[in-house]
């Protein structure tokens, strides 16, 4: 990859996920000078990162894959309703070949600092190892989900055993025969739990809040469902993008308070058996109504209570004090038959807090259980991790981590006020990981890339989201987020202010109602932006 003195690149993309494979894609078809930078060894983003064993998609394969090639689609055969991980990464590497994407990525390589430079209107960016690119746009494609967390426990750094997170696996540390803690009961800690049980002598689940799991209701996917799904595919993609979470379907009718005891427990019953968010999808309102949200929440607290045999490990998982949906739900294959094995230990560590790590065992204040390995299901710093990981300086030398620091502001999540030529796919303030992410992608890199013909066509050289734009947008954003549930519990999906209070930071409005702002923003001539032809 170069970009000598004189001639920057139109673009550099960061990252070769699902967001930057489409990206470079998209850029390249449209004649731009474009290259990516990855971290990773090869393309995947996410899907290359978290390898733990039980790593699945709780979306639909068939809906959770790009739509913008007719071909791809035709070709391409998920073998299964949710595909693992690998089949996942087989897919992207697929993409990544039959675009011929890999000769303009740089792999091993990792993006460190950005700085934008006024008078020739270029972002200077830094890759670790010495290198500089210039380019006039810089697409960050970081993911939502990759800048993994591991918590500080007291003592870890004097444990001898091994540690891994769901996040960097490790396939050559072996788990047959180990005693393993695993901490985290999120949609990771949930995945990989069975196979644990299945590989090590015991483990033991460091829990510190409860989540709501569904059955996947996983199962190969035939060729006649292929068949049949194949030319409904377009009516069906069209629908996705203009629903409110980018899924095929959407919510059941009428609302949960408004029907009788044996039609709410016909409905949540089906809906249930469904699969993932199958549950949250039974009516219209359980994302917006206490009431009606209770009335799920019962239905999935008795199923946890029908599922795992042991009252004492029935009443640790059953979440309590936030509303179902509020924080990602779940999906399982085998977490509930894994509680129920005399292998597997809940420990709660709110009732029973971590006191120390030692050399083979984490010591609670009431107990010592032996650790042959640790494994940190411990999520991610969401949404803004990996941006504010990178040292981003906008006008006047500001630094974007700073700027976000009383939590993020991006115009429609795509585009922050200070920092010209600079866009986020998927950013705070767009529906990203409360969408079929896939769909919002797509949707970000076809107005990223529309947006760039523009500027060409008319020889603007910067654009620019403005203070008061921004500023509007996310009382909007934050105002939809509080017309419903979703911040009623504390999630991954709220950032914090230095002082402490909660921001929520993916718009909860729908991602056809997005789509329609987005659009109506690029025909008014990107309204709410600042368009320049020369440097400032
Ligand atoms: P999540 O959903 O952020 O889950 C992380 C889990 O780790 C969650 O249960 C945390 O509890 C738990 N955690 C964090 N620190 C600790 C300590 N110190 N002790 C015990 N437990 C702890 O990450 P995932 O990787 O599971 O999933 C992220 C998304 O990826 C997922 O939603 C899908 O969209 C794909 P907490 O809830 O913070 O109390």
């Amino acid at each position: 990859m170069s970009s000598d003195a004189t001639t920057p690149l139109d673009a550099l993309i960061v990252g070769a996920g699902f967001a930057g494979l489409y990206m470079l894609h998209r850029l390249r078809e449209a004649g731009f000078s474009v290259r990516v930078v990855e971290a990773g060894a090869s393309v995947g983003g996410t899907w290359y990162w978290n390898r733990y064993p039980g790593a699945r998609c709780d979306i639909p394969s068939v809906e959770y894959s790009y739509s913008f090639s007719p071909e791809l689609e035709r070709d391409w055969r998920w073998t299964e309703r949710y595909a693992a991980q690998p089949e996942i990464l087989a897919y992207l590497d697929h993409v990544a070949d039959r675009f011929d994407l890999r000769r303009d990525i740089r792999f091993d390589a990792r993006v460190t600092r950005a700085t934008w430079d006024d008078r020739t209107a270029v972002w200077h960016i830094d890759i670790d190892g010495g290198a500089r690119v210039d380019a006039h746009h810089l697409i960050l494609a970081t993911g939502a989900l990759s800048a993994p967390k591991t918590p500080d426990l007291p003592g870890l750094d004097r444990f001898a055993g091994d540690i891994l997170h769901t996040a960097r696996w490790d396939e050559t540390v072996p788990l047959a025969g180990r005693h393993i803690a695993l901490f985290g009961t999120g949609s990771s800690g949930i995945q990989v739990l069975p196979q644990l049980a299945a590989r090590a002598d015991a483990v033991t689940v460091f829990q510190r809040t409860p989540n709501f799991a569904v059955p996947a209701g996983n199962r190969p996917l035939g060729e006649d469902e292929r068949a049949a799904i194949a030319p409904q595919l377009p009516q069906l993609r069209a629908a996705a993008r203009q629903s409110p979470l980018g899924w095929f379907d959407g919510p059941g009718p009428g609302s949960a308070k408004a029907d009788d005891d044996a039609g709410r427990a016909r409905r949540f019953a089906d809906y249930w058996a469904g699969g993932t968010t199958g549950l949250l999808r039974a009516y219209q309102d359980l994302l917006f109504d206490e009431e009606s949200n209770a009335y799920a929440a019962a239905f999935a607290r008795a199923k946890i209570g029908e599922l795992v045999s042991d009252p004492e490990t029935a009443r640790k998982v059953t979440p309590t004090g936030y509303p179902i949906g509020s924080r990602r739900l779940c999906s399982e294959i085998g977490y509930y038959d894994a509680l129920n094995r005399r292998n597997v230990a809940v420990v709660d560590v709110r009732e029973e807090p971590v006191v120390a790590v030692t050399d083979h065992a984490i010591v609670t204040d009431r107990g010592t259980y032996r650790a042959d390995a640790i494994v940190f299901a411990t999520g991610f710093d969401a949404c803004i991790g990996a941006i504010r990981a990178i040292d981003i300086r906008g006008r006047d030398g500001r630094a974007l981590a700073d700027e976000w620091a009383d939590g993020p502001r991006a115009l429609l999540g795509l585009a922050v006020a200070g920092f010209p030529n600079l866009f986020t796919i998927t950013g705070p303030g767009s529906p990203s990981v409360l969408s079929n992410v896939v769909v919002s992608i797509e949707q970000h890199v076809d107005w990223i890339a529309d947006c760039l013909i523009h500027l060409r066509e008319r020889d603007i050289a910067t654009i620019e989201a403005d203070a008061d734009a921004e500023r509007d947008w996310m009382e909007h954003a934050d105002a939809v987020a509080h017309q419903t549930l979703f911040p009623r519990a504390d999630s991954w999906y709220q950032g914090r202010t230095r002082d402490g209070r909660r921001v929520f930071m993916p718009y909860v409005g729908g991602v056809g109602a997005y789509r329609a702002k987005c659009d109506e923003i690029a025909a008014a001539g990107y309204a709410g932006f600042s368009l320049e032809k020369v440097p400032a």
